[in-house]
């Protein structure tokens, strides 16, 4: 096939063609209306974005380009033996839109490969750290290190025609996702394991590869990372961190401040650090009850005692979804295949029958389902990657492949900077005579 990038540079005049024809035939078309409550409520169901990548429905959830994520677990290429999408498939999909072929999704592992060394003063600079700073902190610290890399830097500093943006950002996002997977397992193997690193193996997939730096070479575990690095890739273009690299973005800055700006939001506990949170969240609670696996009734109690104390229930509610997550749905299943008996998932399992309708009854919650960070940790403890501070950057590294395909297409189409309006209490009662 064609070389990757050339391949991209195909897509880019339709698409452009395509939106300037719909602009000019429905760009005065009403898409919503705004009222006061939104302003005040986090701009909640306010349709204000285009992000090509994927599209989040309330009562479906995710679709990548179109595709459920049960769809991809049968149209994407895997392992040679393996059953679980490759997540170079899933970035294929989302920056070409359309379903890459086995050769393609070869030719994106030895192109991440190739492009993976990292310079040798993001480690320094990382080291420079103590290790007990959060991996979140490490892994942002890191990814600015990186930017001295950045091709597109350099090419505005020497003055690139704006038509040509899109092309120093599509080597920026190239490098960046190849070398998260070696910054984020230095980052694992300096804090948790005395700083013994283990070399890539070329040979192996983006997934693959990473989960053997962290030192996990079981093939199952390779294969939840696969499925994991996919199901975390992109969640519409609204979310804190989708939101935010796509905002710092739009000034032109780029990929690397962009995606380090981002993966600040997806620090916040609300957001990705959930993952990290509910695993302590369930730790906790099943050494406050004594151990095994508590019964309904000590959970809800449980539960109840957490919000009495004015804290959420990590890995439940969502700010657009109004059901199970189905990402939470392949990662059970996940877990009903390869540990269906494991005491912590029958733990996740117990906590998911007890929790909606304790959260439920508060009358307030807009969600009361599980979301994908519910689950995720007891799949990676399961495998002995029990270092739940660490999970957050594994989110990280998948949630690259969805907001940074979107990022070139963003300078493919020129998108302009992003600027909404403000307003203030005082005036918005002045015109609406309060
Ligand atoms: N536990 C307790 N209370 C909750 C709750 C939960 N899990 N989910 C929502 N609520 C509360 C809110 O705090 C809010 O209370 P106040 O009015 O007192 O402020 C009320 O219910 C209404 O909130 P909502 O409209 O249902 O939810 P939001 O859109 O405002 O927020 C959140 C969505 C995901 C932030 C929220 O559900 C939450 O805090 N969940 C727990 C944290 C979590 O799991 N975050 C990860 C979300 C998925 C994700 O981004 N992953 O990266």
């Amino acid at each position: 096939m064609e070389n990757l990038k050339e391949h991209f540079a195909s897509k880019i005049g339709p698409a452009a063609q395509e939106i300037k024809d719909f602009l000019a035939s429905h760009g005065d078309q009403v898409v919503g209306e705004v009222n006061i409550g939104q302003l005040y409520g986090g701009m909640r169901g306010i349709l204000a974005l285009i992000t090509e990548t994927s599209k989040l429905d309330p009562a479906e959830g995710i679709r990548f380009r179109g595709y459920t994520i049960p769809e991809l677990q049968e149209k994407l290429p895997t392992a040679p033996g393996g059953e679980e999408p490759l997540p170079e498939g899933v970035f294929y999909l989302m920056l070409y839109n359309e379903l890459p072929s086995n050769e393609a999704v070869k030719a994106l592992s030895r192109e991440w490969a190739k492009r993976s060394e990292i310079p040798a003063h993001v480690t320094k600079v990382i080291d420079a750290l103590p290790k007990d700073a959060h991996p979140m902190t490490q892994f942002v610290t890191g990814i600015m290190a990186l930017r001295t890399e950045s091709e597109f830097q350099t090419a505005y500093h020497d003055g690139i025609n704006k038509k040509d943006y899109w092309k120093p950002t599509y080597e920026d996002v190239m490098n960046l996702i190849a070398r998260l997977p070696r910054v984020a397992a230095y980052i694992y193997r300096r804090t948790y394991h005395n700083d013994v690193h283990i070399a890539p193996d070329p040979s192996l997939d983006w997934g693959g590869n990473f989960a053997h730096m962290l030192g996990f070479n079981n093939e199952e575990f390779r294969e939840l990372m696969r499925i994991y690095l996919t199901i975390h890739s992109d969640h519409e273009g609204g979310n804190v961190s989708g939101h935010t690299i796509h905002l710092v973005g739009s000034a032109l800055s780029d990929a690397y401040q962009s995606f380090a700006a981002g993966m600040n939001g997806l620090a916040g506990p609300l957001h990705g650090l959930a993952n990290q949170e509910v695993i302590r969240w369930t730790l906790a609670m099943r050494e406050e009850l004594g151990g095994g696996l508590p019964s309904k009734e000590a959970i809800e109690a449980y539960v109840r005692k957490t919000l009495d104390e004015g804290k959420v229930i990590p890995g439940f509610g969502h700010a657009v979804l109004r059901k199970t997550d189905p990402r939470y749905t392949a990662q059970r299943e996940f877990a009903l295949k390869h540990m269906p008996d494991s005491e912590l998932f029958g733990l996740v399992s117990r906590i998911y029958e007890v929790v909606p309708a304790v959260l439920q009854e508060l009358g307030k919650v807009k969600n009361p389902w599980p979301n994908v960070d519910a689950h995720s940790g007891q799949l990676l403890m399961h495998y002995g990657l029990t270092e739940y501070d660490f999970y957050t950057v594994l989110f990280g590294v998948s949630r690259s492949l969805g907001t940074l395909a979107s990022l070139i297409w963003d300078r493919a189409l020129g998108m302009p900077i992003e600027r909404p309006g403000s307003t203030t209490t005082q005036l918005l009662k002045e015109q609406y005579g309060a």
